[in-house]
């Protein structure tokens, strides 16, 4: 599938035959330990990301039924969104860097990094990343502490015009705290978490279960028909469950692992 075209050039010295039955969940690990040794991505995001895969190994490393109903409710949140921004950091930019561009032109948004591991160095190089890879007008050198109320220092920071001034924000792989200080701050908070489980996925008002690099492309394409038809956007929220959304994703979950015939 297309997500993994750069993995497969970046990954190539590694020999990963594209005939191995996993192939494409192992092109996408090497994107994640590439940007670890280019200083885009921390060291613990290939934990995160190993966490990840656990959980998309549950999922059949596709999208269900709930990852799709998740994305579409996102997609039109993000379509009738005043300021929508999107907010990326170093395992999201290593990820789907393209699809995230191209999700950033259909909405005309502002894009910026926000570190967990903040260093001006990493902020800086994801910052020249994202622009190499389509995005404009990238925020983030510019963030003053306390931008956002009630964290600690660094992950305090918020450049303006960035997730502060935005109404509604999309945080893949956003920590749980910072999920709950932008819901503080009156934001509709959209999230791709794999583990449906987890503080992030319960904190937000639309949590994407499913994988990073299938739901980026899959926003992208979604959202102009969402532009197109307001109504469509607005009837699909009115109807909504975040709460049993969740508990979809995780019957879906539940279902592979119990599967008798598997
Ligand atoms: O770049 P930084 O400094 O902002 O640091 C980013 C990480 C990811 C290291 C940091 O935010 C972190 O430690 O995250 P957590 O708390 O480990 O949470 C990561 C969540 O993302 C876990 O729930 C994973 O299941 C999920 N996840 C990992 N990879 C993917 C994913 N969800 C969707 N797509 C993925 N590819």
């Amino acid at each position: 599938m297309a997500p993994f075209k750069q993995g497969r050039r970046r990954a190539a010295r590694v020999e990963i035959p594209e005939s191995h039955p996993r192939y494409e969940s192992l092109m996408t690990r090497h994107l994640v330990e590439d940007g670890v040794k280019a200083g885009m991505t921390a060291a613990a995001g290939l934990i995160a990301h190993g966490r990840g895969e656990a959980f998309d190994y549950l999922l059949g490393e596709s999208t269900g039924v709930a990852g799709r109903a998740a994305t579409a409710a996102a997609a039109a949140h993000l379509a009738l969104a005043q300021r929508p921004v999107l907010s990326i950091n170093g395992n999201a930019a290593v990820l789907a860097p393209q699809a995230l561009a191209a999700l950033q032109r259909a909405l005309g948004c502002r894009v910026e990094i926000n570190l967990f591991y903040r260093t001006p160095e990493r902020v800086d190089k994801l910052v020249t990343h994202m622009e190499a890879a389509g995005c404009t007008d990238v925020l983030g050198r510019d963030a003053p502490a306390g931008a956002i109320p009630g964290l600690s220092h660094e992950r305090s920071r918020s450049s303006p015009g960035g997730v502060v001034d935005a109404d509604v924000v999309l945080v893949p792989l956003e920590d749980g705290d910072r999920c709950a200080a932008l819901k503080d701050m009156g934001k509709t908070v959209l999230v791709v978490d794999l583990n449906p489980l987890s503080r992030t996925a319960r904190a937000a008002d639309v949590s994407i279960t499913d994988n990073l690099v299938r739901a980026a492309p899959a926003l992208a394409d979604l959202v102009p028909r969402y532009q197109r038809n307001r109504d469509e956007a607005l009837a699909l929220l009115e109807a909504y469950d975040h709460e049993a959304n969740l508990l979809q994703a995780r019957r879906e979950m539940a279902e592979r692992l119990l599967d008798a015939d598997f």
